[in-house]
């Protein structure tokens, strides 16, 4: 039987998963990325410095992993020397944003794969949130439309919570998780101005001054967001995961794993990072090498350039060329598929034993859910990292407000080379971020971007071997296989982006 989990909602952009089940269990799975946007052929011809600027526009979600990566591209490139400062600044609006984003992630676009949103009805309590909420929920069900209070209505059919004060709770905490967005987004803004698309992020650093009333108002709203991950997210989601521990056991992809590190330690171009990088195959880490990378186009919708490695790739369209599925391009790591991400990125570190916070909260986690580092492959695996994730930068985003040198430079001196090039390299939420720069006659020559989705929703390369959300899904157990919520639950772990995967 062939089902397509498509359009998938609760994601970014247009994404259909084109499933094979049979006796109840999924046989193969093709991951569409259904749109073309061409970032790269824009970037040509254009002024360096619009680089970090224009593909911030790939994404209104991740649009400052974009800057930075590109940043990072211009600052190798141009040769520059960063400030102290510069640096901080960049990682106090990076962090910021993956605060905002985890969030998002777990409530308002997983929890409800989890939570029984109809519980609101038999509230009884006096919260005015919920209680809107409940009085909304009643009205639209009474109002004969045709999709009665959506967007929590109408979902798959499935093993929801029932535990009706869990399911409560956890509704108020997505209402909640709302606002606290709001102030992650804030606090990233002091430095980075608005989001999203910030004016602020450049190469060499931030055109924001170190001033000590905009480092206070930063610190008091991170001190915030960093109660709120303790105090509620990872109660909530270890409530989830007590609830569906077969989630441990469900959803691993069946590649390795990559992250280029995330958030320098100092100003230096190839600083040591918060979280390391690395490559992680067979349980073997090796350093990443960006030569390794190449794109296969075989089942994506480009009529050459397979194979070819990022400093020469290619993107010209071909909608209709046989076998291609879909707009994403298929990386591989020497020929390797990876899985990049939250899971990715502790797995690499820990592995390492680089990070002593992420060390000891994967051994506490493990330890209250009786699992094994391995078991971060997973669909549960990849909902702990993100939380991880986040306590982890909470607290280094606090103690590097306490490093900036007040009133001293924030920014580089830029002058752009007549040629040159530059790779930027950094963890976007969902992953490994890749930009390359290639700078001729003093403008932007060639630019590549090999983007987080772009290796977790990539079809099959040219050997026909599956990518890795592609991977995770095959041998998944369905107990309904035309709405597939085990399905949609691995989709959703790896919080797929289509519009940065297709660029
Ligand atoms: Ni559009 Fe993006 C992806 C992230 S890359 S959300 O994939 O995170 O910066």
């Amino acid at each position: 039987m062939r089902i397509d989990l498509g359009p998938v909602t609760r994601i970014e952009g247009h994404l259909n998963v084109q499933t094979t089940v049979e006796n109840n269990v999924v046989v193969d799975a093709r991951c569409m990325g259904e749109m073309f946007r061409g970032f790269e052929v824009i970037l040509q011809g254009r002024d360096p410095l619009d680089a970090q600027q224009i593909t911030q526009r790939i994404c209104g979600v991740c649009p400052y992993a974009h800057a930075i990566a590109s940043s990072y591209a211009q600052e190798h490139a141009y040769g520059l020397t960063v400030p102290k400062n510069g640096r901080i600044f960049h990682n106090l609006i990076q962090g910021a944003n993956h605060l905002y984003d985890y969030l998002l992630h777990f409530y308002q676009l997983s929890a409800l794969d989890f939570v029984d949103v109809t519980a609101v009805l038999q509230y009884g309590g006096r919260d005015a949130e919920l209680l809107k909420l409940k009085s909304w929920v009643q009205s639209e069900l009474a109002s004969g439309k045709p999709f009665p209070a959506a967007p929590f209505l109408p979902r798959i059919s499935g093993n929801y919570i029932k535990d009706k004060d869990l399911n409560i709770g956890a509704l108020k905490h997505y209402l909640d998780a709302m606002e606290i967005q709001k102030k992650a987004n804030r606090a990233a803004a002091i430095f980075g101005g608005k989001f999203p698309h910030s004016t602020a992020i450049f190469p060499g650093g931030s055109t924001q001054e170190a001033r000590i009333d905009h480092i206070v108002s930063y610190q008091s709203i991170i001190q915030e967001v960093r109660d709120f991950y303790h105090n509620v997210y990872i109660p909530d989601l270890v409530a989830v995961a007590q609830g569906f521990p077969e989630y441990w056991n469900i959803g691993a992809s069946k590649g390795g794993f990559m992250s280029y590190g995330l958030l320098p330690l100092t100003s230096s171009l190839d600083s040591e990072r918060l979280f390391a990088s690395g490559v992680l195959l067979d349980g073997k880490i090796s350093p990443v090498d960006f030569q390794m990378i190449t794109e296969d186009v075989a089942f994506s919708k480009y009529s050459s350039g397979s194979g070819l490695k990022v400093k020469n790739s290619e993107l010209v369209p071909a909608p209709h060329k046989e076998k291609a599925y879909s707009w994403t391009k298929a990386p591989r790591y020497g020929g390797q598929m990876l899985e990049v991400g939250p899971a990715a990125r502790i797995m690499v570190d820990y592995t390492q034993r680089h990070n002593q916070q992420v060390k000891a909260l994967v051994e506490k986690f493990a330890g209250i859910a009786n699992i094994t580092a391995n078991q971060l492959n997973s669909v549960l695996g990849r909902h702990l990292c993100r939380a991880i994730s986040g306590v982890v930068i909470a607290d280094f985003l606090l103690d590097e407000t306490e490093k900036i040198d007040h009133g001293q430079p924030t920014m580089a001196e830029i002058e752009i080379p007549r040629s040159g090039e530059g790779y930027g390299a950094t963890e976007a939420s969902r992953g490994a971020l890749l930009h390359y720069i290639k700078i001729e006659d003093y403008k932007i020559d060639r630019y590549a971007c090999v983007v987080p989705t772009t290796w977790n929703a990539s079809p099959r390369d040219d050997k026909g071997n599956p990518g890795a959300m592609e991977s995770a899904l095959i041998g998944t157990r369905v107990a309904n296989p035309e709405e597939q919520l085990e399905s949609l639950r691995i989709v959703h772990s790896f919080d797929p982006c289509i519009a940065c995967s297709v660029h």
